[in-house]
């Protein structure tokens, strides 16, 4: 008996031993220790034994199945090991290789064309103010100047919003103007802000949206005067269009919140449907402005005995379309991803950030 089970042993272990790859030393383990193996078909045979010799023959059976199972996890060890060294032999990685890239998200044109706007009036040293979508009529409408037969404060132009604030009408803001009109209140001249943001009209066709965006720019001091306004935005179109001899010509105007005010129109081209901005004899316009009407000053606690300033205003929607031949306003709103990977930027291209990155 002891003779089997030292023969049995003896297989057992030279054929662990000899497994060649961790997939047959497996199949071994099957064979040995598995449901129908050897070593378990040995303990099923203790039932047939006479009483007197089970005890011994399981203690040693049990020992054989132990030393068995050990001998295959030590081989399991050492062929797992066998194997990674051969992989670390065979297989190289490249730690050199550039990372793929990463898919990674556009920047939106009405973003971007708002980001170069702001960092080129940043560098003239306007200051970004922000206010309130939702306003009272009196910073939308009434500090401005427009009285309240203008047809702008008709309910066709204006979202009126239910409810009342301090016994005004609640607005969407119809411009970015309340913002300016807050910050005289609060602020003491000089002044020198943007005010870029979104704005909300009650109109929807090929060419106007119920939501767009403005940028508007004042300038409050003792002595700003229309040349101020001029240069300012004369560098502002040759800046943003990056056409230093762009023609650029101030054409009479009339808005209820600037005394003086005037149209801006710059040179372009057309011709047998070709358009270009900065050559030509014909002109296209681009934005609004004027000397701060002295009412609206003094709505807002300035003296304009002391004090008086200039505005401007554009839109955005416009002037991204003009720069990038984005063609169709309604593009801008259908969140449409194959449009935003044609006309959108790289995160690395705002401008505010160039100079800031490596
Ligand atoms: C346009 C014209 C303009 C202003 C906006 C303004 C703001 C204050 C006082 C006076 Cl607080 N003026 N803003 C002035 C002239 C024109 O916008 O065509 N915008 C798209």
């Amino acid at each position: 008996m002891n003779n089997d089970l030292d023969q049995i042993r003896d297989e057992a272990l030279t054929r662990v031993a000899t497994a060649e790859g961790l997939d047959a030393l497996e199949a071994v383990r099957v064979a040995l220790l598995g449901k129908k193996g050897s070593i378990s078909g040995l303990m099923k045979s203790l039932g047939g034994m006479a009483p007197e010799d089970r005890k011994a023959a399981g203690q040693a059976f049990n020992a054989l199945k132990a030393q068995v199972a050990d001998a295959i996890e030590a081989a399991k060890e050492r062929l797992a090991d066998a194997d990674l060294e051969a992989r670390l032999m065979s297989e190289k990685v490249d730690v050199t290789l550039p990372v793929r890239e990463q898919a990674k998200g556009f920047v939106h044109p009405i973003s971007q064309t708002m980001d170069e706007v702001t960092a080129i009036l940043g560098e003239m040293g306007f200051i970004v103010a922000e206010g309130p979508n939702i306003e009272e009529d009196w910073y939308n409408f009434t500090a401005l100047n427009i009285p309240p037969e203008h047809p702008a404060r008709q309910e066709h132009d204006t979202f009126y919003l239910p409810g009342e604030k301090n016994g005004h009408r609640m607005v969407l803001r119809t411009h970015t103007s309340p913002v300016q009109i807050r910050t005289m209140q609060n602020a003491e001249p000089p002044l020198r802000i943007i005010a870029p943001g979104r704005t909300y009209r009650c109109d929807y066709d090929a060419t106007h949206s119920p939501m767009f965006h403005q940028v508007e720019g004042l300038v409050v001091d003792k002595a700003s005067h229309f040349g101020h306004l001029k240069g300012c935005l004369i560098e502002f179109c040759r800046a943003f269009f990056d056409v230093d001899d762009l023609p650029v010509r101030f054409r009479p105007s009339y808005f209820p919140f600037t005394e003086p005010s005037a149209e801006v129109d710059i040179g372009c081209t057309r011709e047998g449907g070709a358009f270009r901005i900065g050559h030509g004899d014909d002109w296209l316009e681009i934005l609004g402005c004027g000397m701060v009407n002295p009412k609206v000053l003094e709505n807002c606690g300035i003296d304009a005995t002391e004090y008086q300033g200039f505005a401007f205003g554009m839109g955005i929607e416009r002037l991204a379309m003009l720069k990038y031949g984005i063609p169709d306003l309604r593009t801008f709103y259908e969140s449409d991803l194959r449009w935003l990977r044609h006309f959108g930027f790289s995160a690395l291209d705002v401008p505010s950030m160039v100079g800031g990155i490596g």
